[in-house]
């Protein structure tokens, strides 16, 4: 090799090094198939983040939970082996406490309430002991309200009593059941279907665009209204990973989250309806919940056994049912 050669070799080399230190590839969790909104809002994600940081961060995002179930993606997340996740927050709880604020039944009333807490005190406790977890979130997405599903129309607490009902993994939503009078059953979400066809569980609980994604519609017959839960959900990054960005970029990617999640509520809207209608249309039962009373009442003891043994979660929760 000649000298110029040399040097222009060793010159290039150095470009490329310099080049892959600041450029950051990201990969994401997603748990979620074509046809979710969260999918596609994932996706945008993505998308806005390369053109908001020109390149200088990438964001590769795998559906369909192909990097693991959600809590083995959360652990991932908090030490940074995949830097971004799209997490429910009910799986958050048993890792960061004051999550769990979102995880007791009837919380909120209604998702509007749920949006205004998050963006008020409640909602910057819970951020910043998510963020000091490990678990950063950057913006929050709409995730409607959970019902019960099942092989027979539930109404009222007497109809969950002695059924065995899925839930994801949260002691507050095995109290839940319990309080009911139901058996829970924690499961990750990729075994729900083949549990609800084999009669493993009788029933679960999720909003409609899960239920209708993951095809639990199709080995379960009514869907009842009992809005019980309002969880919302975010786009969560590894907060090492995102303090080591510099300021610039740290807006590009917290500013390329906001507008994502914008997206997904709108996408969300219409996607709730369209699955609903979907699964109607495939022989579901949905029924309306006439009293909700009693469901509220059985958690009562949900509620007091809670914060008999998290009495530092009183001031939160009373920060959030304050707030108008
Ligand atoms: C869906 C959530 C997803 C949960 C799933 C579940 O979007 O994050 O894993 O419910 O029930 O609605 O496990």
């Amino acid at each position: 090799m000649t000298f110029t050669k040399t040097v222009f070799a060793a010159a290039t080399a150095v470009a490329l090094i310099s080049t892959s230190a600041v450029a950051e590839g990201w990969r994401a969790w997603n748990i979620h198939n074509d046809g979710h909104p969260n999918t596609a809002a994932m996706d945008k994600f993505a998308e806005l983040v390369k053109a908001g940081t020109d390149g200088k961060v990438t964001v590769d995002v795998f559906h369909g939970g192909v990097l693991g179930s959600q809590p083995d993606a959360l652990e991932q997340v908090r030490i940074g082996a995949i830097e971004v996740g799209n997490f429910n927050l009910g799986p958050i709880g048993p890792m960061v406490k004051e999550a769990n604020l979102v995880s007791l039944p009837f919380i909120f009333k209604s998702v509007p309430h749920m949006f205004r807490v998050l963006e008020g005190d409640a909602g910057k406790v819970v951020t910043d002991a998510m963020g000091e977890a490990g678990v950063l979130p950057l913006a929050w997405f709409d995730a409607g309200a959970r019902s019960f599903y099942s092989q027979k129309p539930i109404n009222s607490p007497a109809d969950v009593e002695g059924l065995k009902i899925r839930v994801m993994n949260n002691d507050l939503y095995t109290s839940m059941i319990s309080a009911m009078g139901g058996n829970p059953s924690p499961m990750a979400f990729s075994e729900v279907q083949q549990a609800l066809k084999t009669g493993v569980v009788d029933g679960a609980e999720n909003n409609f665009p899960s239920f209708r994604n993951v095809g639990h519609y199709e080995v379960t017959t009514h869907y009842s209204l009992s809005e019980h839960l309002i969880i919302p959900e975010c786009i969560c990054v590894n907060t090492g990973k995102f303090n080591a960005l510099s300021e610039d970029l740290q807006a590009a990617v917290r500013e390329a989250a906001q507008e994502a999640a914008l997206y997904q509520r709108e996408l969300w809207a219409i996607g709730s309806d369209e699955a609903r209608k979907a699964v109607e249309a495939a022989g579901i039962k949905v029924n309306e919940v006439a009293d909700k009373a009693p469901f509220q009442s059985a958690m009562d003891s949900v509620y007091a056994d809670y914060l008999a043994a998290n009495p530092d979660m009183k001031s939160l929760v009373e920060m959030a049912q304050a707030t108008e």
